[in-house]
């Protein structure tokens, strides 16, 4: 399948930071979301999601056709709490009702990214809304379980090497695991709503206890009550992946520049740009003040 990106028509730069702004205001008037967390960390794992099902073998899935909108993407049970992010994010698109729904979760992917201190993250308009019949059967969500050599094969799919799939996973800095959505329990920080390295300083400097769960499942547990899903934990105990961890915990500016550039391959991931579609980098509300 190609999958070519079309603009959406005469849309300019600040069409799109009209967006931004307006899922950036939302965030802050509806911040007492999830204890005070606020709708960031579930807003970034939307744009994951509606990204996850890309396979490169018949470059099918991906973000492009904005499916994650139908019921039967959306109830895959690995996605539960996911409805969340998108009941925030039906009124912008009522207010914006030209913008595709792929473009739509990747830019509120981008926004609440952005907001939350991390990386400044180009993004390009031009997913097109595909119907129903183009939805991928479940089963390309990636379960938390896994070893590492589970989670090497899994983003092979994706074509993502070692370095990328480390970078990525620092994502899960951000927000928590929610015992009724995925039957695992707690943060993986303290800050569930900062974008900061310390996912990969936690891994290495907590002491970490593999232990069993409300709803049976097993999970790391440090101190504090933060948390790591065995498959963040497969990190630490994999040599090639140990490596990355320990550059990123040292170094945040390098983390930061790889995280941004395997999440934006994410969210465009299938998709073909032409050259005259230029990459758009939005500002942030705190910046505009200035
Ligand atoms: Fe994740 N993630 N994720 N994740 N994720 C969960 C929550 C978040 C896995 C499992 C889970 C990525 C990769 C993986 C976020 C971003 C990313 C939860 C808890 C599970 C389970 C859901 C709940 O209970 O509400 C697994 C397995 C993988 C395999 O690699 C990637 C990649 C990203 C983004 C780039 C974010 C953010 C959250 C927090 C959501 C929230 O509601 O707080």
């Amino acid at each position: 399948t190609l999958h070519i990106a079309r603009p959406e028509k005469g849309k300019t730069l600040a069409d799109f930071q009209n967006i931004y702004n307006s899922i950036a205001e939302k965030m802050k008037s509806e911040s007492a979301y999830d204890d005070g967390t606020g709708y960031g960390p579930v807003l970034v794992r939307l744009s994951w999601h509606s990204s996850a099902t890309y396979d490169k073998n018949d470059n099918s899935g991906g973000s492009y056709g904005g499916t994650f909108r139908f019921k039967k993407e959306a109830s895959d049970v690995l996605s539960k709490g996911l409805e969340n992010a998108t009941k925030f994010l039906d009124p912008i698109h009522s207010e914006y009702p030209w913008l595709s729904h792929g473009d739509l979760y990747t830019l509120g992917g981008v926004t609440a990214l952005q907001e939350l201190g991390g990386p400044k993250t180009p993004w390009r308009p031009g997913r097109v809304d595909t119907g129903p019949e183009t939805v991928p059967a479940h089963g390309r969500l990636p379960i938390p379980e896994g070893n590492a050599s589970y989670v090497r094969n899994y983003y092979d799919r994706f074509g993502f090497n070692d370095q990328e799939v480390v970078a990525l996973l620092g994502a899960h800095i951000l927000g928590k695991t929610h015992l009724k959505n995925s039957g695992y329990d707690g943060p993986w920080d303290d800050d569930t709503n900062i974008f900061s390295n310390e996912f990969f300083g936690n891994l290495l400097e907590r002491k970490w206890t593999l232990e069993k769960n409300a709803a049976s499942n097993m999970q790391y547990n440090a101190k504090g009550g933060i948390m790591m899903l065995p498959t963040d934990y497969a990190l630490v105990q994999d040599p090639k992946y140990l490596k990355y961890v320990k550059k990123y915990a040292d170094d945040q500016d390098a983390f930061f520049s790889d995280f941004r550039d395997i999440y934006v391959k994410l969210l465009e991931r299938g998709i073909s740009f032409d050259d005259s579609i230029e990459p758009l980098v939005f500002k942030t509300l705190k910046e505009q003040l200035k």
